[in-house]
């Protein structure tokens, strides 16, 4: 899958993306992941990208003649490639979203800065806008990271044969249970004994039910669209009436 970061600011981008998993995954050949400078796309002598605000008002707003000459750069090679922005107007972004463009084959990502963008380039040249969670970052580049580390991770292969993204939180819609590594007592405080049983029966019954306790006391929004089993619901009723004996 390849992505094209359009921004100000390239060397924010390609130096992060090549570590660890990622950087496993660019050397396999799964992603590849370019970085274009939409200033090399002005064609003034002062490289300009952006103007102060027809009708007034503070800051600047990036031109649409620099970034519509960029995006049909790659589209001139790409013509299907989809492209997003990034801001906070746009659709709130989550794992169903990074799966569902993880099916395209060459994702653009836009990276506004200042007040925002020319509408017109939303109008012309954007197919989906894109909010990674409701506060203000200073540009689009590390929201587009977000959404190609999350998009990356769900492709076949990049996580490695032994581990798939489908097996964890938010693909089954709960949070993750608590996880444990040696030592066995650091400072008093021990490992929970289930987990040295042996008995997989009783660990899978434990993690599940830690797995359901977590969701429901921090995040009750996702056990609603959860698909829980007739199982779940007895370990549910089971953690209310323990939870209600400690308070
Ligand atoms: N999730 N920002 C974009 C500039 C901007 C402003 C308005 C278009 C319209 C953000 C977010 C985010 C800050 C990126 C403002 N571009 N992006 N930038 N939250 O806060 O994605």
């Amino acid at each position: 899958m390849r992505f094209d970061i359009l921004t100000l600011f390239p060397g924010m981008i390609t130096t992060p993306l090549q570590e660890s998993i990622l950087g496993k995954a660019i050397q396999k050949g799964l992603i590849e992941i370019r970085a274009t400078n939409i200033r090399d796309f002005s064609e003034d002598k002062h490289r300009t990208v952006d103007d102060t605000p027809y009708g007034g008002g503070q800051g600047m707003v990036m031109k649409v003649e620099p970034i519509a000459r960029a995006i049909e750069g790659i589209k001139s090679q790409s013509p299907s490639a989809r492209t997003v922005s990034l801001t906070p107007q746009g659709k709130p972004f989550d794992q169903q979203r990074a799966r569902s463009l993880s099916s395209e084959p060459h994702l653009i990502l836009l990276c506004g800065r200042y007040e925002g963008v020319d509408e017109r380039v939303r109008e012309l040249f954007v197919d989906e806008e894109i909010s990674i969670g409701d506060y203000i970052l200073t540009g689009g580049e590390l929201a587009a990271m977000v959404v190609i580390d999350a998009v990356a991770r769900v492709l076949p292969g990049v996580l490695g044969s032994e581990r798939s993204a489908e097996e964890d939180s938010f693909s089954n819609s709960l949070l993750e249970y608590p996880q444990y590594t040696r030592p066995y007592d650091f400072r008093g405080n021990r490992v929970p004994d289930v987990l040295l049983s042996g008995n997989h029966g009783a660990i899978s019954l434990w993690r599940r039910k830690e797995a359901l306790k977590r969701t429901w006391m921090r995040r009750p929004d996702l056990l609603a669209k959860a698909g829980l089993t007739e199982e779940d619901r007895e370990l549910l009723e089971q953690i209310r009436q323990e939870h209600g004996q400690r308070t």
